[in-house]
């Protein structure tokens, strides 16, 4: 037995806010988890210091899964995102403690390397179909060998993904800034673009495309027709998920392949997509579906249906997210691809780790544990900053989805 003697919640923003949780064990180990929930930060941290820090003194660490139990049965009131993420700081720590233990990456104790490095997508992006083809050009020059392609439409002011920033932050003011959309414009324009980029670079690269949940299933099922001769890897979140049965709609019609999953926090909120292989990508991720343990589990049940994992790594979630999410996707047997978009110089200054790109791959590093820290009294030169996500609006001022 292990004992869990010190637990705390660190809230820093070197450029955005992150939530960490760190554990001390009596044996003078340490391990951290990300509990960022982006927009909402203080909810998670109010819930793990007032709700869970007093039920973890004292634990054994060892007790990865009952601890998972503990929390999630232990709570009464399952799933939901502030839950979730609190749930997955614990067990993502617990991973740290015990791959340190072990003198091992965690990857090694999930079953070692499935593949020799993680390919990932990064995101280009444009006002226009030539400011992007030149973004496009520069990711595939770094070696990328995924790019994610989102573009300004016109007659539309503000469109989501696309940003002149060097790093991408959707969080931009403390009460929620307002953006304009149509529909209309968007699917008019989007299968265009998408041909200038196959006519300039070719059947070669991975393109993907997310549509941040804006359609209606008969809506998507016309944007994945439309893209079909472009070949996209996935159409990202074509739809709001909530209602899962809508998919199928998508996919009587379409062969683009369709990706989701980036706001579910549990098994239960992509069963039925898996199951009916209504998705070919699914992308939950350590801290928003219940840590390593939890996210293990959904990545499982997908392998039995031909869906892969494509895991959210967007910069709201930490450099302890995307090294926890490393260890998964260089283990597990169904890995499709990560997400990365790399932060800001401050926040990898606050979070030293060991992952790095090379060639359009991430590595996770070699070290025991996850191989990542929070470098505390760096953390507390940054202090909170409220940051909002965005909401959007059709013309006639209904609101949409964002
Ligand atoms: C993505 C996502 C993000 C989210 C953001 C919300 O695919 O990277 O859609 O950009 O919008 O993580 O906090
Ligand atoms: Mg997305």
């Amino acid at each position: 037995m292990t004992k869990i003697v010190d637990a705390r919640v660190i809230v820093t923003c070197p450029g955005r806010n992150f939530v960490t949780l760190k554990l001390v064990t009596d044996d003078g180990l340490t391990g951290v988890g990300d509990a960022t929930l982006n927009g909402r930060e203080l909810a998670v941290a109010s819930y793990l210091t007032e709700h869970v820090v007093p039920t973890l003194l004292g634990r054994d660490a060892t007790r990865i899964e009952d601890t998972w139990q503990y929390l999630y049965k232990g709570a009464y009131w399952r799933r939901g995102p502030v839950t979730m993420s609190a749930i997955a700081a614990v067990d993502t720590a617990l991973w740290d403690i015990a791959g340190k233990r072990a003198g091992l990456p965690v990857h090694q104790l999930l079953g070692g390397r499935s593949r020799d490095g993680v390919t990932v997508y990064g995101h280009a992006n444009g006002a226009d179909a030539d400011e992007l083809l030149t973004e496009v050009g520069r990711f595939l020059d770094e070696g990328y060998r995924a790019v994610r392609v989102q573009c300004g439409v016109p007659g539309l002011e503000k469109v989501y993904g696309v940003s002149s920033a060097a790093i991408y932050e959707p969080a931009d003011a403390a009460v929620p800034s307002e953006s304009v959309w149509s529909t209309e414009a968007y699917l008019d324009h989007v299968p265009e673009v998408f041909r200038r980029i196959r006519a300039e670079f070719g059947p070669g690269p991975k393109l993907l495309h997310d549509v941040h949940h804006r359609l209606t299933p008969i809506e998507a099922a016309r944007l994945g027709k439309s893209l079909e001769p472009y070949a996209l890897t996935w159409m990202e979140d074509p739809v709001p998920a909530e209602l899962q049965e809508g998919f199928r709609l998508i996919r009587q019609h379409t062969t683009t392949p369709v990706a989701v999953g980036e706001v579910f926090n549990t098994i239960w909120d992509c069963e039925q997509l898996i199951r009916e292989q209504l998705i070919d990508y699914v992308r939950a991720t350590v801290v928003h579906a219940g840590g390593i343990t939890h996210l293990r589990r959904i990545f499982d049940l997908a392998a039995l249906h031909h869906v892969r994992s494509g895991s959210h790594g967007a910069t709201d979630l930490s450099p302890v997210c995307m090294s926890a999410a490393l260890q998964l996707d260089i283990s597990i047997p169904n890995f499709g691809l990560q997400e990365y978009m790399p932060h800001s110089a401050e926040t990898d200054a606050v979070f030293p780790h060991a992952y790095h790109y090379e060639g359009g791959y991430l590595h996770p590093g070699n070290e025991p544990g996850l191989g990542v820290d929070i470098d505390e009294e760096l953390a507390a030169k940054y202090p909170y900053r409220p940051a909002s996500l965005p909401v959007n609006r059709l013309q006639d001022g209904t609101l949409h989805s964002w």
